[in-house]
């Protein structure tokens, strides 16, 4: 079926397909630069393990090394995406000059300096996120260490992060959220749960004591039920960093990832709730497969739900901040970004070009029936052809046409890695 041909469904049903498509090309969604190199970073021994309860799984060719690599392969992403994305960095990828070095605590905007360079010249803002994890100051607890030295160290990269935040906002003209997790708790049955969680809110508060604009820079606080060797305990519960939130709304926001809750919740069902207390909230979309795997982000079912209860709550008007958070090694990594960012794009996508006033309206009359029905019939509408003429508009290929573009990057660049 033709653009046009497909067009006329969706008006049939009242959908503004133009519309839809030129605000989609308006919403930032950040592009992790995780992806690339298995989370690995650029500030201490490559060779040392991921901590944090968090995995990488896989050795596929081409993991990037450097920051050269790293931003030659974005570049590759960016060439094969359509919409608005921004990029998303953790303070582990700091860029030093030759010989230099700063640890955590110490980390400066100039150490970002190459990545705001890389940012202007692509139009992009930038997301921000302090790193307590892959660290020999991992005691293996952080912000919420019961040694002060450590819990100091912590707090203080955490300032520098709301400087380095302060600094890309400001450079980029462009919102930066600062996430704050940790990977702190316990393997096995804990003593005292209730201490590490008070000096994990104690720390925070100290965090955001160092100024900031809440309108460009926003700290956000992400939750997590469990980590790999953390199974028995987090310090930072979906209610611990809820509440945190909760109380301290002028400064800081709740960040869910819909890898960090039990396999029945859905985070798609908790943006509603959310929001009706809310201003803003942030999100990381993610693919769990039994756990927080970081699968690649697909368009499946809940990854629909979560695009369209960011669209008919309001969230595309700057209440949602979306960005994706995966990792997976064990196929070629430009591919995963792609895919992935590509799917939350066809998510948002086929959310704009559902009748939510009219599926509402069913739903208020009690038309169950009816509503059942029509919900159905939407996921056979020729979205395909609407996705493919989004991509032409947006300069960037439909699908089947990007994918030999991978293959050629792999041969002639991913392949000189090993
Ligand atoms: C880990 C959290 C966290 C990290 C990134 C790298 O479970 O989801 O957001 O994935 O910060
Ligand atoms: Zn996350």
């Amino acid at each position: 079926m033709s653009y046009e041909e497909a067009k006329k469904r969706y008006e049939s049903l009242g959908v503004n397909v133009e519309a839809a498509m030129e605000t989609l090309k308006t919403v930032p969604v950040s592009l992790h630069c995780w992806q690339g190199d298995d989370v690995r970073g650029f500030d201490t021994d490559p060779s040392k393990p991921l901590t944090g309860g968090i995995q990488t799984t896989g050795n596929y060719l081409g993991r990037a090394r450097t920051p050269e690599e790293l931003m030659a392969d974005i570049d590759k992403v960016l060439s094969l995406i359509p919409g608005k994305p921004k990029m998303n960095l953790h303070a582990s990828y700091a860029i030093f000059e030759k010989g230099e070095w700063a640890d955590r605590n110490k980390l400066e905007p100039k150490h970002f300096k190459k990545w705001v360079e890389f940012c202007k010249a692509r139009g992009l803002g930038c997301d921000f996120n302090p790193t307590f994890f892959s660290h020999p100051k991992c005691d293996p607890l952080t912000l919420s260490s019961p040694n002060e030295e450590t819990r100091k160290f912590w707090i203080e990269h955490g300032k520098a992060c709301i400087r380095i935040s302060n600094y890309l906002a400001e450079e980029l003209g462009d919102i930066c959220t600062m996430n704050i997790w940790t990977g702190d708790g316990f393997k096995d049955v804990p003593a005292d749960r209730m201490g590490p969680r008070m000096r994990y809110r104690e720390s925070i508060d100290e965090i955001l004591s160092e100024p900031y604009d809440f309108a460009k820079a926003k700290p956000c606080v992400e939750s997590k039920v469990f980590g790999i060797g953390v199974e028995a305990y987090t310090v930072g519960s979906a209610e611990f960093t809820l509440s945190y939130a909760a109380m301290n709304r002028e400064k800081c926001i709740p960040l869910m990832d819909n890898g960090h809750y039990h396999p029945t919740e859905v985070v798609s069902d908790k943006i509603p709730a959310l929001l009706s207390f809310f201003p803003e909230i942030a999100l990381h979309v993610t693919r769990p497969i039994r756990w927080d795997s970081d699968h690649v982000v697909l368009f499946d079912d809940e990854t629909k739900e979560i695009a369209k209860e960011i669209v008919r709550c309001g969230g595309l008007e700057g209440r949602v901040h979306i960005a994706l958070d995966y990792f997976d090694a064990s196929i070629n990594r430009v591919s995963a970004w792609v895919t992935g960012y590509r799917n939350l794009q066809k998510a948002l996508l086929s959310a704009m070009l559902t009748p939510a006033q009219e599926l509402k309206q069913l739903q208020d009359e009690g038309r169950f029936t009816e509503l059942m029905v029509r919900q159905e019939e939407l996921k056979t509408l020729p979205f395909g052809d609407i996705w493919d003429e989004y991509c032409r508009r947006c300069g960037k290929p439909a699908d089947g046409e990007w994918f030999a573009q991978i293959m050629d990057y792999e041969k002639k660049v991913l392949v000189n890695r090993q």
